[in-house]
């Protein structure tokens, strides 16, 4: 049961007035001034932040005019490379995530409400998919329903769940969970923990401890992933630096992009953050997350065929 292939034919069935925009942009006219500052709106109102744009904007400049470019359509193929490049840079080559320990640790942190419960559901379901043995660990001991929410979400992935009660100490459950790994030689854990508003310094600090007991129990080699939600846009961006402090990031799961499909805020996770999207969540039941690769998601963001073989 393959459920989790097939990103661009998911993420073409999402209708975006972004994308739209883009292709209304880069139509068959010639090139003006007001093209350049439609571009730039664009990449705004996309959340690419105004440096980023601008930046995109005068590479974009200079290549339409080293090659005499003069009509618009000649230059989205440049345009799509161009962002694929700017992601392709942050996101390296190797696999998408760092799986190889047994048990390998995956954290899920994040803000309230961002999506990390349901990546956790999401993630969980992918790695059975994929053959492999999980255990979830139900780090957000504050909330009252938290364990419950992914209890649910362990029943329907067909995994196990370790938690305590409520209020209990959120190290000692991922403490427990990767004992209980190592017992069943399970292969991945995924801690989901609470939404830890970042002005909370004893959440974090409680966040610290938990990355303390991960990497006391196996070692630093361990995943610990932003979950930010795409809707938020930029100003998803203060948390992570706090998030960081308590805990280095590894990378970005970027939720709730079918309710957005505006791309620029991939871009402005690279250039900001520098930190590899690795996921992507496209809606809200248990298949819709997707690996993000940088080349599939632009040419299904600009509707184009593929810019894998773009020689920009
Ligand atoms: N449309 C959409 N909704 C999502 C996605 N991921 C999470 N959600 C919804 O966002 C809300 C908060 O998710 P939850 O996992 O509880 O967030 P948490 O507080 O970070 O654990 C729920 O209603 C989820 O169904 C996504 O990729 N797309
Ligand atoms: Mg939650």
């Amino acid at each position: 049961m393959a459920i989790f292939n097939g990103f661009m034919s998911k993420f073409r069935n999402i209708t975006s007035k972004w994308s739209l925009g883009v292709s209304n942009l880069f139509s068959d006219s010639p090139l003006s001034d007001g093209f350049w500052d439609e571009l730039e709106e664009l990449l705004i109102i996309g959340d690419a932040g105004i440096e980023t744009a601008e930046r995109l904007i005068s590479e974009l400049r200079q290549i339409a005019a080293d090659r005499r470019i003069a009509h618009r359509d000649e230059l989205k193929k440049a345009f799509a490379g161009m962002l694929t490049g700017c992601l392709e840079e942050i996101q390296g080559m190797g696999r998408p995530l760092d799986i190889s320990n047994t048990p390998s640790v995956i954290l899920l942190v994040g803000v309230n409400g961002s999506g990390k419960t349901t990546t956790a559901g999401k993630l969980a379901a992918m790695f059975k998919d994929e053959g492999r043995s999980v255990i979830m660990a139900a780090a957000d001991t504050y909330r009252a329903a938290a364990a419950e929410q992914l209890k649910a979400w362990g029943e329907r992935a067909g995994v196990r769940v370790v938690s305590q009660t409520r209020g209990s100490d959120s190290a000692a459950v991922v403490y427990d969970a990767i004992q209980a790994a190592r017992a069943a030689g399970t292969d991945v854990v995924v801690v989901d923990t609470a939404g830890r508003l970042h002005s909370k310094s004893n959440l974090m600090d409680e966040l610290a401890k938990v990355g303390r007991v991960v990497s006391r129990e196996v070692g630093d080699k361990f995943e610990a992933l932003l979950v930010l939600d795409s809707v938020m846009g930029q100003n998803g961006f203060i948390q992570a630096e706090v998030f960081n402090k308590a805990i280095p990031l590894t990378g970005v799961i970027l939720t709730k992009f079918d309710s957005t499909a505006k791309g620029g805020i991939a871009i402005s996770i690279a250039q900001k953050l520098k930190l590899p999207i690795r996921y992507i969540g496209l809606g809200e039941s248990v298949s819709d997350l997707a690996l993000f690769e940088p080349g599939e998601f632009i040419s299904a963001l600009l509707g184009m065929e593929s810019t894998n073989d773009n020689d920009d």
